[in-house]
Protein backbone atom coordinates (compact mmCIF):
# COMPACT_ATOMS: atom_id res chain seq x y z
CA UNK A 1 0.00 0.00 0.00
CA UNK A 2 1.18 3.60 -0.72
CA UNK A 3 1.94 6.02 2.09
CA UNK A 4 1.83 9.28 2.32
CA UNK A 5 2.43 12.21 5.03
CA UNK A 6 0.32 15.25 5.56
CA UNK A 7 1.26 18.08 8.08
CA UNK A 8 -1.33 20.31 9.19
CA UNK A 9 -2.94 21.18 12.46
CA UNK A 10 -5.31 19.17 14.32
CA UNK A 11 -8.67 21.13 14.99
CA UNK A 12 -10.20 19.16 17.58
CA UNK A 13 -13.98 20.87 16.09
CA UNK A 14 -14.74 21.86 12.20
CA UNK A 15 -13.97 19.39 10.08
CA UNK A 16 -10.69 20.63 8.53
CA UNK A 17 -7.30 20.10 7.98
CA UNK A 18 -6.23 16.54 9.72
CA UNK A 19 -10.03 15.32 10.35
CA UNK A 20 -10.44 15.85 6.26
CA UNK A 21 -7.21 14.31 4.84
CA UNK A 22 -7.07 11.48 7.17
CA UNK A 23 -10.63 9.65 6.48
CA UNK A 24 -10.29 11.09 2.75
CA UNK A 25 -7.31 9.76 1.86
CA UNK A 26 -7.98 6.43 3.79
CA UNK A 27 -10.95 5.83 2.39
CA UNK A 28 -9.26 6.01 -0.91
CA UNK A 29 -6.75 3.04 0.14
CA UNK A 30 -3.80 5.07 0.81
CA UNK A 31 -2.06 4.82 4.24
CA UNK A 32 -2.87 8.79 5.59
CA UNK A 33 0.40 9.28 7.61
CA UNK A 34 0.76 12.49 9.64
CA UNK A 35 2.60 15.26 11.20
CA UNK A 36 0.64 17.37 13.51
CA UNK A 37 1.68 20.78 13.90
CA UNK A 38 -1.05 21.68 16.26
CA UNK A 39 -4.09 21.14 18.18
CA UNK A 40 -6.87 23.68 17.91
CA UNK A 41 -10.19 23.00 19.95
CA UNK A 42 -11.67 24.25 16.73
CA UNK A 43 -10.46 25.89 13.63
CA UNK A 44 -9.68 29.50 13.75
CA UNK A 45 -12.97 30.48 12.49
CA UNK A 46 -14.62 29.89 15.73
CA UNK A 47 -14.07 32.08 18.92
CA UNK A 48 -11.99 31.62 21.77
CA UNK A 49 -10.48 29.19 20.23
CA UNK A 50 -7.71 27.01 22.37
CA UNK A 51 -4.20 26.46 20.39
CA UNK A 52 -1.01 24.59 21.33
CA UNK A 53 1.81 24.38 19.34
CA UNK A 54 3.56 21.44 18.51
CA UNK A 55 6.45 22.76 16.40
CA UNK A 56 9.31 21.45 18.67
CA UNK A 57 8.11 17.87 18.21
CA UNK A 58 8.54 18.56 14.39
CA UNK A 59 12.35 17.48 14.24
CA UNK A 60 12.30 15.33 16.89
CA UNK A 61 9.63 12.81 15.05
CA UNK A 62 11.71 14.02 11.31
CA UNK A 63 15.07 11.97 13.04
CA UNK A 64 13.08 9.36 14.31
CA UNK A 65 11.20 8.45 10.86
CA UNK A 66 14.71 8.70 9.22
CA UNK A 67 16.42 5.85 11.96
CA UNK A 68 13.78 3.60 11.22
CA UNK A 69 13.81 4.71 7.47
CA UNK A 70 10.38 5.26 7.07
CA UNK A 71 10.09 6.70 3.24
CA UNK A 72 6.41 8.52 1.39
CA UNK A 73 5.05 8.11 -1.53
CA UNK A 74 3.61 12.06 -1.02
CA UNK A 75 4.39 14.76 1.00
CA UNK A 76 1.37 17.23 1.64
CA UNK A 77 1.22 20.22 3.44
CA UNK A 78 -1.94 22.05 4.32
CA UNK A 79 -2.35 24.82 7.75
CA UNK A 80 1.38 25.83 8.89
CA UNK A 81 1.08 28.36 11.64
CA UNK A 82 4.51 30.34 11.47
CA UNK A 83 7.56 31.40 9.58
CA UNK A 84 9.38 28.12 12.20
CA UNK A 85 7.21 25.82 10.24
CA UNK A 86 7.72 27.05 6.54
CA UNK A 87 11.62 26.27 7.10
CA UNK A 88 10.79 23.31 9.00
CA UNK A 89 9.18 21.58 6.19
CA UNK A 90 11.95 22.55 3.39
CA UNK A 91 14.19 20.38 5.72
CA UNK A 92 11.26 17.69 5.71
CA UNK A 93 10.77 18.12 1.47
CA UNK A 94 14.61 17.69 1.96
CA UNK A 95 14.98 14.39 3.62
CA UNK A 96 12.34 12.87 2.36
CA UNK A 97 11.78 13.32 -0.83
CA UNK A 98 12.59 10.19 -2.93
CA UNK A 99 12.94 9.72 -6.22
CA UNK A 100 9.06 9.24 -7.11
CA UNK A 101 7.75 11.23 -4.11
CA UNK A 102 5.30 13.51 -5.41
CA UNK A 103 5.19 16.90 -3.51
CA UNK A 104 1.84 18.70 -2.97
CA UNK A 105 1.77 21.83 -1.03
CA UNK A 106 -1.36 23.40 -0.07
CA UNK A 107 -0.65 27.32 1.00
CA UNK A 108 -4.15 27.23 3.35
CA UNK A 109 -3.98 30.20 4.58
CA UNK A 110 -6.62 32.43 2.91
CA UNK A 111 -9.90 32.64 0.93
CA UNK A 112 -12.85 35.61 -0.22
CA UNK A 113 -9.72 38.25 0.06
CA UNK A 114 -9.05 37.98 3.23
CA UNK A 115 -5.70 36.18 4.97
CA UNK A 116 -7.18 34.13 8.20
CA UNK A 117 -6.46 35.33 11.33
CA UNK A 118 -2.96 35.48 12.71
CA UNK A 119 -1.27 35.68 8.97
CA UNK A 120 0.14 38.31 7.04
CA UNK A 121 1.41 39.02 4.03
CA UNK A 122 4.71 38.51 4.85
CA UNK A 123 3.50 35.21 6.23
CA UNK A 124 2.52 34.76 2.24
CA UNK A 125 5.38 35.57 0.50
CA UNK A 126 7.24 32.69 2.57
CA UNK A 127 4.91 30.60 1.52
CA UNK A 128 5.82 31.08 -1.87
CA UNK A 129 8.97 30.51 -1.44
CA UNK A 130 7.26 27.03 0.16
CA UNK A 131 5.45 26.29 -3.20
CA UNK A 132 8.44 26.68 -5.21
CA UNK A 133 9.80 23.32 -3.97
CA UNK A 134 6.42 21.29 -4.68
CA UNK A 135 5.31 19.38 -8.03
CA UNK A 136 1.97 20.50 -7.29
CA UNK A 137 0.27 23.52 -5.79
CA UNK A 138 -3.14 24.24 -5.12
CA UNK A 139 -4.03 28.05 -4.56
CA UNK A 140 -7.40 29.64 -4.09
CA UNK A 141 -6.83 32.98 -5.97
CA UNK A 142 -6.75 34.57 -3.08
CA UNK A 143 -3.57 32.39 -1.82
CA UNK A 144 -2.38 33.28 -5.28
CA UNK A 145 -2.98 36.94 -4.65
CA UNK A 146 -0.99 37.17 -1.67
CA UNK A 147 1.76 34.93 -2.71
CA UNK A 148 2.29 37.13 -6.06
CA UNK A 149 1.99 40.57 -4.18
CA UNK A 150 -0.43 41.34 -6.22
CA UNK A 151 -4.37 42.63 -5.23
CA UNK A 152 -7.04 40.14 -4.90
CA UNK A 153 -9.38 40.78 -7.67
CA UNK A 154 -13.08 39.38 -6.87
CA UNK A 155 -14.28 39.07 -9.89
CA UNK A 156 -14.71 40.94 -13.55
CA UNK A 157 -11.08 39.34 -14.89
CA UNK A 158 -11.52 37.05 -18.05
CA UNK A 159 -8.96 34.11 -19.49
CA UNK A 160 -5.83 35.95 -20.15
CA UNK A 161 -5.84 37.69 -16.41
CA UNK A 162 -5.90 34.01 -15.03
CA UNK A 163 -3.59 32.81 -17.65
CA UNK A 164 -1.44 35.64 -16.66
CA UNK A 165 -1.64 34.38 -12.74
CA UNK A 166 -0.91 30.66 -13.14
CA UNK A 167 1.66 32.01 -15.40
CA UNK A 168 3.18 34.16 -12.24
CA UNK A 169 2.86 31.03 -10.37
CA UNK A 170 4.39 29.09 -12.46
CA UNK A 171 7.65 31.13 -12.63
CA UNK A 172 7.54 30.54 -8.04
CA UNK A 173 9.06 27.42 -9.25
CA UNK A 174 6.21 24.51 -8.75
CA UNK A 175 5.62 21.85 -11.84
CA UNK A 176 2.32 22.00 -11.60
CA UNK A 177 -0.39 24.50 -11.09
CA UNK A 178 -3.39 23.93 -9.84
CA UNK A 179 -5.61 26.92 -9.41
CA UNK A 180 -9.18 27.02 -7.70
CA UNK A 181 -12.07 29.47 -7.08
CA UNK A 182 -12.17 30.70 -10.91
CA UNK A 183 -15.22 31.97 -11.39
CA UNK A 184 -15.95 33.99 -14.84
CA UNK A 185 -18.63 36.86 -14.90
CA UNK A 186 -21.16 36.81 -18.13
CA UNK A 187 -19.80 39.79 -19.45
CA UNK A 188 -16.17 38.45 -19.75
CA UNK A 189 -14.16 36.79 -22.16
CA UNK A 190 -13.43 33.01 -21.13
CA UNK A 191 -13.48 29.09 -21.95
CA UNK A 192 -16.61 28.40 -24.11
CA UNK A 193 -19.69 27.60 -21.77
CA UNK A 194 -18.06 28.22 -18.55
CA UNK A 195 -19.64 31.95 -17.21
CA UNK A 196 -21.18 31.83 -13.91
CA UNK A 197 -19.57 28.17 -13.33
CA UNK A 198 -16.87 27.91 -10.38
CA UNK A 199 -13.81 26.08 -11.71
CA UNK A 200 -10.39 24.96 -11.92
CA UNK A 201 -7.12 26.00 -14.50
CA UNK A 202 -4.05 23.90 -14.36
CA UNK A 203 -0.29 24.89 -15.98
CA UNK A 204 2.00 22.69 -16.15
CA UNK A 205 5.44 24.38 -16.45
CA UNK A 206 7.48 21.83 -18.36
CA UNK A 207 5.54 21.99 -21.74
CA UNK A 208 2.77 25.30 -21.09
CA UNK A 209 -0.08 23.37 -21.49
CA UNK A 210 -3.47 24.99 -19.51
CA UNK A 211 -6.51 23.15 -18.80
CA UNK A 212 -9.70 24.15 -17.36
CA UNK A 213 -12.53 21.88 -15.00
CA UNK A 214 -15.32 23.92 -14.46
CA UNK A 215 -18.90 22.75 -12.31
CA UNK A 216 -21.62 23.87 -10.68
CA UNK A 217 -21.33 26.97 -8.02
CA UNK A 218 -23.23 26.17 -5.82
CA UNK A 219 -25.39 28.95 -3.49
CA UNK A 220 -23.71 28.25 -0.29
CA UNK A 221 -19.90 27.98 0.56
CA UNK A 222 -18.67 26.00 3.92
CA UNK A 223 -15.54 25.77 5.81
CA UNK A 224 -12.82 23.11 5.33
CA UNK A 225 -14.01 22.35 1.33
CA UNK A 226 -10.14 23.13 0.31
CA UNK A 227 -8.93 20.64 2.64
CA UNK A 228 -11.31 18.11 1.24
CA UNK A 229 -10.14 19.43 -2.40
CA UNK A 230 -6.65 19.14 -1.44
CA UNK A 231 -6.87 15.59 0.11
CA UNK A 232 -9.11 14.08 -2.98
CA UNK A 233 -6.49 15.62 -4.84
CA UNK A 234 -3.49 13.96 -3.36
CA UNK A 235 -5.48 10.70 -2.77
CA UNK A 236 -6.28 10.40 -6.84
CA UNK A 237 -2.50 11.09 -7.03
CA UNK A 238 -1.45 8.27 -4.89
CA UNK A 239 -3.80 5.60 -6.62
CA UNK A 240 -2.36 6.65 -10.05
CA UNK A 241 -4.60 9.36 -11.04
CA UNK A 242 -3.62 11.69 -13.84
CA UNK A 243 -3.45 15.50 -12.03
CA UNK A 244 -6.33 16.12 -14.29
CA UNK A 245 -8.43 13.21 -12.99
CA UNK A 246 -7.63 14.09 -9.87
CA UNK A 247 -8.28 17.89 -9.68
CA UNK A 248 -11.43 16.93 -11.13
CA UNK A 249 -12.60 14.06 -8.91
CA UNK A 250 -11.83 16.59 -6.03
CA UNK A 251 -13.96 19.58 -7.51
CA UNK A 252 -17.12 17.17 -7.79
CA UNK A 253 -16.36 15.63 -4.50
CA UNK A 254 -16.68 18.82 -2.75
CA UNK A 255 -20.04 19.56 -4.80
CA UNK A 256 -21.37 16.26 -4.02
CA UNK A 257 -20.66 17.27 -0.37
CA UNK A 258 -21.74 20.72 -0.65
CA UNK A 259 -25.17 19.46 -2.33
CA UNK A 260 -26.01 16.99 0.62
CA UNK A 261 -25.04 19.34 3.60
CA UNK A 262 -27.16 22.04 2.51
CA UNK A 263 -30.45 19.98 2.93
CA UNK A 264 -29.34 20.32 6.81
CA UNK A 265 -29.68 23.36 8.77
CA UNK A 266 -26.20 24.07 9.96
CA UNK A 267 -23.64 27.01 10.22
CA UNK A 268 -20.68 26.99 7.27
CA UNK A 269 -18.36 26.72 10.26
CA UNK A 270 -18.80 23.30 10.64
CA UNK A 271 -17.89 21.92 7.44
CA UNK A 272 -19.13 19.75 4.83
CA UNK A 273 -21.01 16.02 5.42
CA UNK A 274 -18.41 14.72 3.57
CA UNK A 275 -18.70 11.24 5.15
CA UNK A 276 -22.12 10.84 3.38
CA UNK A 277 -20.35 10.69 -0.35
CA UNK A 278 -17.93 8.46 0.29
CA UNK A 279 -19.92 5.97 -1.90
CA UNK A 280 -19.80 8.23 -5.02
CA UNK A 281 -16.20 8.93 -3.96
CA UNK A 282 -14.74 5.72 -3.90
CA UNK A 283 -17.38 4.44 -7.22
CA UNK A 284 -15.55 7.22 -9.38
CA UNK A 285 -11.94 6.48 -8.17
CA UNK A 286 -12.75 2.82 -9.30
CA UNK A 287 -13.88 3.84 -12.74
CA UNK A 288 -11.09 6.07 -13.67
CA UNK A 289 -8.93 3.11 -12.22
CA UNK A 290 -9.96 1.16 -15.16
CA UNK A 291 -9.64 3.93 -17.79
O1 LIG B 1 -9.32 24.82 6.53
C1 LIG B 1 -8.23 25.56 6.71
C2 LIG B 1 -7.82 25.69 8.15
C3 LIG B 1 -7.07 24.70 8.73
N1 LIG B 1 -6.68 24.77 10.02
C4 LIG B 1 -7.01 25.81 10.79
C5 LIG B 1 -7.77 26.86 10.26
C6 LIG B 1 -8.17 26.80 8.90
C7 LIG B 1 -8.91 27.90 8.33
O2 LIG B 1 -9.34 28.82 8.94
O3 LIG B 1 -8.12 27.87 11.05
C8 LIG B 1 -6.56 25.86 12.21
Amino acid sequence: MKRIITVQDISCVGKCSLTVALPIISAMGVEASILPTAVLSTHTMFKNFTFRDLTSDIEPIMAHWKQEKIGFDAIYTGYLGSFEQLELMHKLFAEFRGKDTKVIVDPCMADNGKLYPGFTPEFALAMGKLCSEADIIVPNLTEASYMLGIPYVSGGYDEDYIVDVLKRLAALGAKQIVLKGIVFDSDQKSVKGVNGQIGIASYNSEDGKIKWYFHEKMSQSYHGTGDIFASVLVGGLTRGLSLEDSYSLAGDFVVESIRVTMSEDKEKWYGVDFEAVFPYLLDRLAKLKKN
